[in-house]
């Protein structure tokens, strides 16, 4: 299609100065290439150390998360503008170990989309269900519930969205084919009734020997990657994998 494929590492609260360096020098020597689009989400305190260099790779960069207040006495926490000060493009919204170990809200990231979008952010909306939701027969209405923080957004603000079901998060389980691609399929109806034409990402214990088969799901358009997405040799193969 006419959305290029996004492979996003997230290395949630991961990674030492040094551990970024050895990244750098090791996934340096390989060539980007074209047809794939690569990002890293490096805890907060990596965000300007890699900043330059990630520029320099053609590897776009993002942070985990953001608060919505433009500044002032927020005592913790980081805003939009200093995110796009590192040099930031993406911002991982809504991951659901937020929303469940934080207990963040949809109201929450309602608010910090729009504030994302002030200040040129593109969202990565993650949305997904738990393995009792599965098991009760809710995950589209788990979905839609998430999705439906897209209502009243503008229709051409930059969105990108991650189906990391809940149950297959660093838990070595992944969906079967047949999961993904209903589930896309899902997904991809609600965001045209919602008015979104965006690309949608799958995301849980993503690795480089499942990558090739979740990547040719249909309406899967990239993956948001954890753990393997630590080790620069594990996270270019993934890479591989979509070209
Ligand atoms: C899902 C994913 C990245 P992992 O959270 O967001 O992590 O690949 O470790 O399951």
């Amino acid at each position: 299609g006419s959305k290029r494929c996004l492979i996003a590492g997230n290395w949630k609260m991961n990674g030492l100065l040094q551990e970024a360096r050895d990244f750098i020098a090791a996934f340096g020597s390989n060539p980007a290439p074209e047809s794939v689009e690569i990002a890293l989400m490096p805890p907060f305190t990596l965000l300007h150390p890699m900043s330059a260099q990630l520029a320099e790779m053609q590897i776009e960069l993002g942070a985990q998360n953001v608060y919505y207040e433009d500044k002032g006495a927020f005592t913790g926490s980081i805003c939009p503008l200093m995110l796009r000060d590192a040099g930031c493009h993406y911002v991982i919204l809504g991951h659901s170990e937020r929303r469940s170990i934080i207990g963040e809200s949809n109201a929450q990231i309602r608010s910090k989309l729009n504030a994302s979008w002030l200040h040129g952010l593109e969202p990565i909306l993650c949305i997904g269900e738990t393995l009792e939701q599965r098991e009760r027969g809710i995950t589209n209405m788990v979905l839609a519930e998430q999705l439906a923080v897209l209502k009243g957004a503008p229709k051409n603000a930059p969105l990108t969205i991650a189906y990391e079901p809940v149950w297959a998060i660093g838990t070595g389980v992944t969906a079967t084919k047949e999961q993904v691609t209903e589930t896309h399929a899902f997904v991809h109806e609600e965001l045209t009734r919602l008015g979104h034409d965006c690309r949608v990402l799958y995301g849980g214990s993503v690795n480089p020997g499942n990558a090739e088969e979740l990547l040719s799901c249909p309406g899967v358009e990239g993956a948001l990657v954890g753990g393997a997405s630590l080790k620069a040799d594990s996270f270019m193969q993934i890479v591989k994998a979509a070209i």
